[in-house]
């Protein structure tokens, strides 16, 4: 399997939670390195610009609204198979839906307040880290 990295965002509710240290905890003991971090409070058109694919969709103001309801936490993830690892971590989009002792099922209140993000394929991920990070700001070992 090749070495990649993903984008993962720690939505504002599980930030609210105070999650953060369990889900890193997560990712380490997968063996997904955190390359770069940051927290942030994105602003209404960071938001739109991060999920313009989704504009068409019903949920897309909700999405939007919900994602700049508070701080989020992003960063970028390292290892061996991540964009799948970091899924397979995260469980599916629906909690209701989410194999136990996924993030999702253990954190997400709904569809909408479902705790993470996470790129879902090699090109995607690439995009989302650029929109996030300069390369200057990612530590590779
Ligand atoms: P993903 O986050 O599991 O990759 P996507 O289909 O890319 O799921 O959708 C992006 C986000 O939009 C989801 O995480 C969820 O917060 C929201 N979303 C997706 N589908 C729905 C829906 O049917 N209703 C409300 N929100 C949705």
């Amino acid at each position: 399997m090749a070495l990649e990295r993903t984008l993962s965002i720690i939505k504002p509710d599980a930030v609210a939670k105070n999650v953060v240290g369990e889900i890193y905890s997560r990712f380490e003991k997968a063996g997904l390195k955190i390359v770069a971090c940051k927290m942030k409070h994105l602003s209404r058109r960071e938001a739109e610009g991060f999920y313009a694919v989704h504009r068409e969709r019903p949920f897309f103001n909700a999405l939007v609204e919900f994602m700049i309801s508070g701080p989020v936490s992003i960063q970028v993830l390292e290892g061996e198979g991540a964009i799948l690892k970091n899924r397979e971590l995260m469980g599916a989009t629906n909690p209701k839906d989410a194999a136990p002792g996924t993030i999702r099922a253990d954190f997400a209140d709904s569809i909408d307040a479902n705790a993470v993000h996470g790129s879902d394929a090699a090109e995607t991920a690439a995009q989302e880290i650029a929109y996030f990070f300069a390369s200057t700001e990612i530590f590779s070992r």
